[in-house]
């Protein structure tokens, strides 16, 4: 099956590409193809936005992922809003921005949430959610990864995602949660699903 990924962001395509071996599907890449502005309010909403443009665009199954980072101390921000956080454009600005905001903060617990969406052109979706619970450290380790990695060490490790492998990060991350319950869901064929139209 071919399926357009449907993210801007090379982390992200790595990440997708080295999880899903194990289905013989035949990813492709946005091929300039613009994605929608992410008006949503939930990860599910901008996930579905993504996948369903590029769905319809290319007539073929898309796949989107929309994920952000939850911090405790900050009552859940940026979430939704981790690519635009405090305004700033790039990975270290975003998270030197982070650590300004956690200065002298006791608890510095953090969740990574992903929600990968495969849409098909016909409308139909299916949903995946993974979710990784860690703390933020108060300084960047490691130069792996994208976004928020540098700061972030996962419960039960000493490294931080920057420092590990894809496939380490895999392993545990958000993102590979939600791309290995799609790949079970996959592994004998497409799930079954029930096209009768809706009276
Ligand atoms: P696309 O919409 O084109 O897929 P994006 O980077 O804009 O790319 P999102 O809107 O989903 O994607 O924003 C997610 C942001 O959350 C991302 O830019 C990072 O800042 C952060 N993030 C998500 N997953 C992450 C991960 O695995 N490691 C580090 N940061 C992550």
């Amino acid at each position: 099956m071919r399926v357009v990924v449907a993210t801007g962001n090379a982390g992200k395509v790595r990440e997708i590409a080295e999880a899903l071996p194990g289905l013989s599907w035949q990813l492709e890449g946005l091929g300039g193809l613009p994605l929608p502005e992410e008006t949503g309010t939930t990860y599910e909403e901008n996930a579905a936005l993504k996948a369903c443009a590029a769905a319809m665009a290319r007539g073929l199954p898309a796949l989107a992922d929309d994920s952000g980072l939850e911090v405790a101390a900050l009552g859940g921000q940026p979430g939704v809003y981790s690519a635009r956080f405090g305004g700033r454009d790039s990975d270290l600005e975003r998270n030197l921005y982070l650590l300004e905001r956690l200065r002298g903060a006791a608890d510095r617990r953090a969740k990574f949430v992903s929600v990968v969406m495969l849409a098909y052109p016909d409308g139909h979706l299916e949903t995946y959610r993974g979710e990784m619970t860690g703390t933020l450290l108060e300084g960047p380790r490691g130069e792996n990864g994208f976004g928020y990695d540098p700061l972030f060490v996962p419960d039960g490790e000493t490294r931080t995602l920057a420092e590990m492998t894809v496939a380490e990060k895999r392993a545990l991350s958000h993102r590979g949660r939600a791309l290995t319950a799609l790949m079970e869901a996959h592994r004998d064929g497409p799930p079954a699903r029930d096209l009768t139209p809706v009276e």
